[in-house]
């Protein structure tokens, strides 16, 4: 392990890019920034004035970019997702935006910003906002359920589930696209394409997700994801068109272990907002088993972090999760026995989960295999092409745990690039 770079304000996405440079996003430091991987050093790219950071979740986030990027081509583009005040005045109205830039290679500075798509809803957690541009040429952008129906928000209603309508696409009304998955057009428009969903078209590619932090174009064009469970059932699923994902009806499987959704905000006669913030849910809240809702599109994550039987421990920090953070496949040759395995990050166990996956990419052959295990929480990962060097992005702050599951917030290389390298 090396440290190729420190110092960084929250580092959320890094991409290798075809000038072998690593491309990183500062999330509250509201910059991108150029990083040599052999060196370390940084150039600053651009500083975005306009990027609102109200906590630890939003700012500056994703980052891709486009395909023909540097390649002659007129397309020296790179699309940005970041978190903004859309009021004026004092209070924080926060949205979520994908702007585009041009890369300038001479000036080293990303210039003529170009809003994408405006107004997507971001709450108080639940985030989300990795982007990818698709094998298909398309933006894909994860969107979180806004924390809806957990902790501080358990009275705001979840609405994973909730699809557009006619009306809503028509209105631009964006915020029911908490908890989805969108494909987006480089011009912020719906792809003709695009699945019917309930016999709507919008941007909605996939839905009923809770925290999606992490998304990855693989072989075949196949996109997979990482999303945060409640405290248990994180998952890593394959993302297709139209599927629903199950949040918050279901966490993992649909199989009735330790999870069942209890809709605080539908609480009767005592409304919501009444009823004490802890301990066992009270009866006047609703709840459902996993196994009494059924969807024909429901479709379960190919791996959780971690089912577990009812009455397990979890009053111990992370003792049923990894908190997973960014995702990447791995198709090189060089590590015997590694082609087409997907690398999930956790955040709170700071290590990295190597899954195989099947040669037909639609399931994962073998348990995890836990790599590069230090006392930091992993943000990001980004591959060389030379399949034998790893970069991982680590968060500034925040809680780690130690294999007893005692937590940790003292962490050894906070806002950093990390190099692991195979052999030599
Ligand atoms: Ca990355
Ligand atoms: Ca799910
Ligand atoms: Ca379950």
């Amino acid at each position: 392990m090396r440290v190729v770079a420190s110092g960084l304000e929250g580092p959320w996405e890094v991409t290798y890019g075809p000038d072998q440079q690593l491309w990183v996003t500062e999330r509250s430091g509201k910059r991108v920034v150029r990083i040599n991987p052999a060196d370390g050093t940084k150039t600053v790219l651009l500083t975005i004035a306009d990027v609102s950071v109200t906590f630890l979740q939003d700012g500056l986030l994703g980052l891709a970019l486009h395909p023909d990027l540097l390649r002659g081509r007129a397309a020296d583009f790179v699309y940005l997702s970041f978190t903004y005040d859309a009021a004026p005045g004092p209070e924080v109205v926060s949205r979520l935006a994908i702007r585009r830039y041009r890369y300038d290679e001479r000036a080293h500075t990303l210039v003529e910003p170009l809003d994408v798509i405006k107004g997507l809803p971001a709450y108080t957690d639940h985030v989300g906002g990795r982007l990818v541009v698709g094998a298909d040429g398309k933006l894909y952008l994860t969107i979180g359920d806004g924390g809806s129906n957990f902790g501080q928000n358990r009275c705001r209603p979840n609405r994973a589930q909730e699809l557009p309508t006619e009306a809503t696409v028509t209105a631009r009304d964006w915020s029911v696209y908490e908890g989805k998955i969108l494909r987006i057009n480089f011009d912020g428009s719906i792809p003709t394409d695009n699945p019917l969903i309930n016999g709507v078209r919008s941007h909605v590619f996939s839905y009923g997700h809770r925290n999606p932090l992490g998304l990855v174009v693989g072989p075949g064009g196949r996109l997979y994801e990482s999303e945060h469970g409640p405290d248990t059932d994180d998952e890593v699923n394959l993302i297709e068109a139209g599927r629903n994902y199950g949040w918050p009806n279901v966490a993992g499987f649909r199989d009735d272990k330790t999870y069942a959704y209890s809709n605080w905000s539908a609480s009767s006669p005592e409304a919501c907002a009444s009823l004490p913030g802890r301990g066992a849910v009270p009866p006047s809240v609703p709840t459902q088993q996993e196994t009494s809702w059924n969807h024909p599109q429901f479709t379960p994550p190919l791996r959780t972090f971690f089912t577990v039987e009812t009455g397990y421990d979890l009053n111990r920090i992370g003792n049923a999760t990894i908190a997973p953070g960014g995702v990447d496949v791995y198709t090189g040759d060089a590590i015997p026995g590694w082609k087409n395995s997907l690398l999930v990050l956790s955040l709170i166990r700071g290590a990295v989960y190597r899954l195989p996956l099947a040669a037909d990419g639609r399931s994962v052959k073998e348990p995890p295999a836990e790599l590069f295990r230090t006392t930091n929480r992993y943000r990001d990962v980004a591959l060389n092409p030379d399949g034998r060097t790893i970069y991982l992005a680590t968060d500034p702050s925040g809680p780690n745990r130690d294999p007893s599951g005692v937590a940790n917030q003292k962490l050894a290389n906070p806002g950093s690039i990390l190099e692991f390298k195979y052999g030599n």
